[in-house]
């Protein structure tokens, strides 16, 4: 079995950040983690790639190209496509290893996963190379701080959940950014009573016209009762080791090791 997980996110929420932390947590524990950037435009994360999209298709080459002529989000589709139709790139990249673990840094282009397949046919390639897979996604603490962004970000997280139908954890991250009162705040964003927060909204003119679909939504985020933030402070070692933990936990990672075999004798047949 190979382990690995997907990070994924808005633009600027700290994907490549988190891939970071998560990896150093891991050396400083002895363990060695790999990260595979697949941001076709990234132009700067502070890791040593194992693997790098952008030697196979640079966004660039896509928006250079004097046919193709595409924009940077269209590019960057293209990109995430022209990969998929190359699986053996990624698959000779990748190697034939077992028992790894790989943190992919996806793109910040949240339509990649909310409704477009590319990220699904990923997943597919990736467990077709055993991989056993934990979709991480990230979303900046900093916007979480109102009941209607609470609402709005609460919303993606579901529709990348329910699309991308993986194990998942949803991570609030740049919490060593927020304020001592918004830090205090923060709890009732981690568990969240959707019905408390929608309440906040009651004063707002524009809930009034729109209060039922409000309340429609908070009974949907309700229902599903999966919408659960977890707030990483990458100042913070408990912080990283317990997301880290929480993970490993959801992809059963390490727990091969820990099942010790032993042969055990049958105990003797007691003398009548
Ligand atoms: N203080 C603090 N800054 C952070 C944290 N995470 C990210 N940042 C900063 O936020 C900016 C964006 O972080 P990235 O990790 O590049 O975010 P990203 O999601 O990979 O961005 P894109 O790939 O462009 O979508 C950078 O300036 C980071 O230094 C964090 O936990 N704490
Ligand atoms: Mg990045």
């Amino acid at each position: 079995m190979r382990y690995g997980q997907l990070v994924m996110g808005p633009a600027g929420s700290g994907k490549s950040t988190y891939c970071s932390t998560m990896q150093k947590q891991a050396a400083d524990d002895n363990k060695t983690v790999h990260i595979v950037n697949l941001d076709p435009a990234a132009e700067f994360f502070d890791y040593e790639p194992l693997v790098d999209i952008r030697e196979l298709i640079h966004v660039d080459d896509a928006m250079e190209d004097e046919e193709l002529k595409f924009g940077p989000n269209g590019g960057l589709v293209f990109c995430m496509e022209y990969l998929i139709e190359n699986t053996s790139w990624l698959e000779e990249q990748l190697g034939d290893t077992d028992d790894d673990y790989i943190i992919f840094d996806c793109p910040g282009q949240i339509e990649l996963y909310s409704h477009m397949t590319v990220v699904t046919d990923l997943i597919k390639i990736l467990q077709n190379l055993n991989f056993r897979l934990c979709g991480v996604f990230l979303v900046d603490s900093q916007f979480m701080v109102d009941a209607s962004k609470f609402l709005s970000g609460t919303m993606a997280a579901l529709s990348v959940m329910i699309n991308l139908e993986l194990p998942h954890i949803n991570i609030l991250s740049k919490v060593d950014l927020l304020s001592k009162s918004a830090k205090k705040q923060l709890d009732k964003y981690l568990e969240p009573d959707p019905y408390s927060l929608l309440a906040d909204l009651e004063d707002d003119p524009w809930n009034e016209k729109y209060r039922s679909l409000t309340q429609a939504l908070g009974r949907l985020i309700e229902d599903y009762s999966l919408v659960r933030f977890y707030p990483l402070n990458i100042k913070d070692e408990e912080s990283i080791a317990d997301i880290k933990i929480t993970i490993d936990n959801m992809i059963q990672y390490g727990e091969e090791e820990d099942v010790k075999m032993r042969d055990f004798d049958e105990p003797e047949a007691e003398d009548d």
